[in-house]
């Protein structure tokens, strides 16, 4: 998609909060760190529109950003940041599960993961939990630049089996430092935006 404007909205924590566009959405969620402002950055060829890395863990909020006036990206806050204290974190998980489980807007959900690292325990609940929910998702392994070509695709093996992902599903290898996914991710979005809004489950 080529990229004709990318604004800033609005920042939320709970419903009443959030942006009353009704344009298509896509969110991004992942561990403090991992690389979600870069990879949303990337996405939308700009330098620093979603703010990367200031202290991990600080950005609290959820981000709403407005691409090319017809649809919206969300930056989730990240979750399992060490030094943010438990009263904190606590906090974030229905943060978060609120936004996933009644947006009504949203059509893709993008979970971010490190390719170096292993899911973590918080990694996988998101997951399992988008599962249950019946969200549209995405599994991304960032900083493939950080390893060779050889060892990306075994780590992208070895992730895709640990979560138990079957051949189509397979992750996407992104690099923020050489743009390697980035076509694949925008390649996901599209027809997500063509599709009708369906409320998901309470279930
Ligand atoms: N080598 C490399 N570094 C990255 C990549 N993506 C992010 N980083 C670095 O990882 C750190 C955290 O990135 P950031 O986007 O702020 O992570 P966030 O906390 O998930 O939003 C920063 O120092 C980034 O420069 C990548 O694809 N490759
Ligand atoms: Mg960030």
């Amino acid at each position: 998609m080529k990229i004709i404007s990318a604004e800033f909205i609005k920042s939320a924590v709970k419903p009443d909060q959030y942006p009353k566009t009704g344009m298509p959405e896509i969110a991004f969620t992942g561990r403090s760190n991992v690389g979600k402002s870069s990879l949303i950055n990337t996405l939308l060829g700009r330098k620093k529109l979603a703010q990367t890395s200031a202290t991990p863990g600080k950005t609290r909020l959820i981000n709403f950003f407005t691409v090319n006036e017809k649809l919206s990206f969300v930056d989730l806050p990240g979750y399992g940041f060490a030094k943010v204290s438990r009263a904190e974190q606590e906090k974030w998980g229905p943060m978060i599960e609120t936004y996933l489980r009644e947006r009504v807007n949203l059509r893709l959900v993008v979970s971010i993961l490190d390719v170096r690292h292993d899911p973590t325990q918080q990694d996988r609940d998101l997951i399992e939990w988008l599962r249950h929910y019946g969200r549209n998702h995405l599994i991304v392994l960032t900083k493939s630049d950080k390893l060779s070509r050889g060892e990306a695709l075994r780590r992208r093996r070895q992730i895709a089996v640990s979560l138990g992902l079957e051949g189509d599903d397979a992750p996407i290898l992104f690099s923020a430092e050489s743009g390697e996914g980035k076509s694949e991710i925008w390649k996901a979005i599209q027809p997500v935006l063509l599709q009708k809004q369906e409320p998901v489950s309470n279930s």
